[in-house]
């Protein structure tokens, strides 16, 4: 027992030292941005490793979005961002301007056009 009560009291000083730390209301306030942030999946038509590297730079360097790989095998996307800087539909037209159609944007027939000969993936028909 009384064991146990030194282990609850210590337990109590590192929860009352960690909440006036400094150090400690940083990390707070840096899981209260990382919460604010999501990660998306969706599917990304395209072929090859050059398709990636366009939908990949289609979205570096984006206000609110953290980053983004995009996956050869499996043609989904995943995109770490923040909703309250960037809208998910915007995401999915800054890679339709690039030349990749996704499930919500379609990109322009000359733009895709452009596209390496074998980045020219089969697009999804109209629904
Ligand atoms: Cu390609």
């Amino acid at each position: 027992m009384k064991e146990l009560s030194l282990v609850l009291s210590l337990c109590l000083l590192f929860a009352l030292g960690a909440t006036t730390n400094v150090q400690a209301s940083n990390d707070i306030q840096k899981v209260v941005v990382l919460a604010k942030k999501k990660t998306v999946k969706f599917k990304v038509y395209g072929n090859c490793g050059m398709c990636k590297n366009t939908i990949e730079n289609a979205l570096k360097g984006v206000k609110g979005i953290s980053w983004s790989t995009w996956n050869t095998e499996t043609k989904m996307i995943t995109v770490r961002y923040n909703p309250k800087k960037i809208k998910l539909e915007d995401i999915h037209k800054k890679i339709a301007a690039v030349g990749y159609d996704t499930e919500k944007a379609k990109a322009k027939d000359e733009v895709y056009n452009n596209l390496h000969g074998c980045c020219q993936y089969d697009r999804p028909t109209k629904k």
